[in-house]
């Protein structure tokens, strides 16, 4: 399944550049354009489905999938040592912006609680 015009099918399909640094046979994980820690890395199902809601309702399997992912990712980068925060922003007010499932992937420095 894939959208018109969602930016994040477009990479997926490559045809919007983006540095991929993991990929699986139904996730691909790339950097953020837009780096808010020294690791900000963006995991997202190949399948469009609009946030983590949609796609867990749909009984996709897929926010388990993005979650593993996203826990190799931090392996990788070496946070998941002192911690990594994993972000799923669901709903314009909450700070989505790409409605297409993505979990932000965030470490390398200290993160403050409560989120802004
Ligand atoms: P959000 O949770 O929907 O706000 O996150 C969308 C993220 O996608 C945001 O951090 C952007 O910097 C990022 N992004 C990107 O990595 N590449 C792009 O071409 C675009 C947005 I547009």
């Amino acid at each position: 399944m894939s959208e018109n015009d969602c930016l994040f099918c477009k990479i997926v399909q490559g045809e919007v550049p983006a540095e991929i640094v993991r990929e699986g046979e139904r996730t691909v994980a790339f950097r953020d354009i837009n780096p808010q820690a020294p690791t900000h890395v963006l995991v997202i199902p190949r399948e469009h489905h609009p946030d983590a809601a949609s796609a867990a309702a749909a009984g996709t399997g897929l926010v388990d999938e993005v979650t593993r992912e996203a826990h190799e990712v931090a392996k990788a980068e070496g946070v998941d040592g002192t911690g990594y925060r994993l972000v799923f922003n669901t709903g314009s007010g909450a700070g989505q912006t790409v409605f297409h499932l993505h979990a932000h992937v965030l470490g390398g420095r200290g993160l403050n609680w409560p989120p802004g």
